[in-house]
């Protein structure tokens, strides 16, 4: 049995970190949900399906403004959803049953890395990526929370990252705002590259859920490469520094490379810098 659902947009880096430590876990998450732009006509509950048309309504009881991330205007979310994830976002996960939501990526990557049963924390595959014998969450509550730490430290990357490809998504992107994650990435990155550079075999020491979630987040902040020519619509150079931070480069090349990772990540999402084929998005 599953030990999550998550209803979200997809494909998605923010569900990749569930589904990468899922898999090196060997538990099962139960990810549903569609592409981005028909993620407005789902019902968002539990329980999310596709609404039929007749039912895509203002006056429909679940109508709800949407607020970050989607041009409709529209997104039909049930109490019981609001009630589960008071800031109404995906991804969403559920416990199996339905009555815990568990909101923000980095929560539901810390569910699954908890969820699973002590046997599954301790196998051949962890540990030959060097994680702690407890698992992916560190050994006792100090490595814990210095794992959170690089999560916390994520999610202020991943915010102004959110910011900065929305507005460069819909051509709106100021000098101003590409300044401001210009500054945030070398910030990330170079705590990134100092902890990957001391030689262990994840950054908080051993490998762990800090070292998903940088992979993921450093991810969906590379699909600037994809919005060329949207930098270029808005006279900006990209962000993106392909020489700098030699060991968090690094870092990241090889793990998005292991099986585990690639299922997620193989599909051309993270562009190769020496492929002459630049997409264009
Ligand atoms: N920091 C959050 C970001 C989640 C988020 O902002 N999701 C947006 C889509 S990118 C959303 O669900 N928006 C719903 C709305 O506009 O009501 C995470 O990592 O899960």
């Amino acid at each position: 049995m599953a030990v999550l659902r998550i209803f979200s947009y997809l494909p998605n880096p923010r569900v990749w970190k569930a589904t990468i430590a899922a898999r090196l876990l060997g538990v099962e998450v139960e990810v549903v949900g569609d592409r981005p732009k028909a993620l407005p006509g789902w019902l968002w509950d539990f329980d999310a399906r596709p609404l039929e048309e007749a039912e895509k309504t203002p006056d429909n009881p679940h109508a709800r403004t949407s607020r970050r991330g989607f041009s409709a205007a529209m997104l039909y979310k049930t109490d019981a959803f609001l009630a589960a994830h008071p800031f109404g976002t995906v991804p969403a996960a559920f416990d199996p049953q339905g009555g815990t939501g568990i909101f923000e990526s980095n929560s539901i990557l810390r569910a699954v890395a908890r969820a699973a049963a002590p046997e599954r924390r301790q196998t051949e595959q962890l540990a030959a990526l060097g994680a702690a014998a407890g698992g992916l969450y560190g050994e006792g509550p100090y490595e814990a929370a210095r794992i959170d730490s690089f999560l916390d430290a994520g999610l202020v990357f991943a915010r102004e990252t959110q910011a900065y490809l929305l507005a460069l998504a819909a051509r709106k992107a100021t000098q101003e705002m590409s300044d401001r994650m210009r500054e945030a990435y070398a910030f990330y990155l170079e705590g990134i590259d100092n902890a990957a550079g001391r030689g262990g075999d994840g950054l908080a020491g051993p490998f762990s859920i800090a070292d998903i979630a940088f992979v993921c987040d450093f991810a969906q902040f590379r699909r600037e490469e994809h919005m060329l020519d949207r930098l270029e619509h808005c006279g900006l150079e990209p962000v993106y520094q392909p020489d700098g931070q030699p060991s968090a480069h690094a870092h990241f090349d090889r793990l998005r490379r292991l099986p585990a990772f690639a299922a997620d990540l193989g599909d051309g999402y993270v562009l190769e810098a020496e492929s002459p084929e630049r997409k264009r998005a």
